[in-house]
């Protein structure tokens, strides 16, 4: 089973993904933590990513597709995968659907989570991530407007895919929430 976490930064898609890949056993790849490990550990990745990261621009899709097809090869995907900030472009949306058709997969479900700007502000800030300044925040919820946002309009061509849930709650709350949407599919 393949399950799309989606949604703009801070909704809490890393939050609910990480919980949801280690209770049900599935494969968790969050590739604003691999970007954020290949910066850490100055690999040629890190190399290119760590000022886009900190401007909180978007890496390129080949740089963010290699990551992806590197990680889903690894036996611990086959359980199920948790894709947790990617696609974010309709071009890595695009070179997903390829490289799960080449294994005869497909994804099973998008959760787009849905919070209001103001509380993701207020939860980023106090996060404190070398990202989660104000003027760095504000420059991402843009990109998640103009390239990430239209992501949902993709998926709405197959009947039924997104699930939308309401994530201004406690994390267990909205973790049911999330539950309740994957287990209807
Ligand atoms: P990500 O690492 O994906 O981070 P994010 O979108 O900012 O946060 P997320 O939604 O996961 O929030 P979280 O659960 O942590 O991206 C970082 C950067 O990497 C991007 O800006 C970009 O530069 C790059 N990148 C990543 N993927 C890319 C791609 N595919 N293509 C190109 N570039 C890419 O929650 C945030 C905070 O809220 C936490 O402190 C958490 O504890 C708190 N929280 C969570 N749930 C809560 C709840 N229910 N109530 C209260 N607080 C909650």
């Amino acid at each position: 089973m393949i399950i799309i976490f989606f949604g703009a930064p801070g909704v809490g898609k890393g939050t609910q993904a990480a919980l949801f890949a280690e209770r049900m056993g599935f494969g968790h790849l969050s590739t604003g933590e691999a970007l954020r490990n290949a910066i850490a550990a100055q690999t040629d990745i890190g190399k290119l990513a760590k000022q886009i990261v900190d401007e909180g621009k978007l890496v390129s899709d080949d740089i963010v597709t290699k990551i992806v097809e590197e990680t889903l090869a690894q036996p611990k995907f086959q359980a199920g995968t948790i894709l947790d900030g990617y696609p974010r472009t309709i071009g890595q949306a695009t070179a997903l659907a390829d490289i799960l058709h080449a294994k005869g997969q497909s994804v099973a479900v998008v959760v787009n989570i849905t919070v209001d700007q103001e509380t993701l502000v207020q939860r980023l800030l106090a996060r404190g991530r070398k990202d989660d300044n104000e003027e760095t925040i504000r420059a991402r919820f843009a990109v998640y407007e103009n390239e990430t946002a239209p992501l949902l309009d993709f998926y709405a061509k197959t009947p039924n895919l997104i699930k939308t849930i309401d994530g201004e709650a406690d994390v267990e709350t909205v973790y049911s929430r999330v539950k309740i949407a994957v287990e209807g599919k």
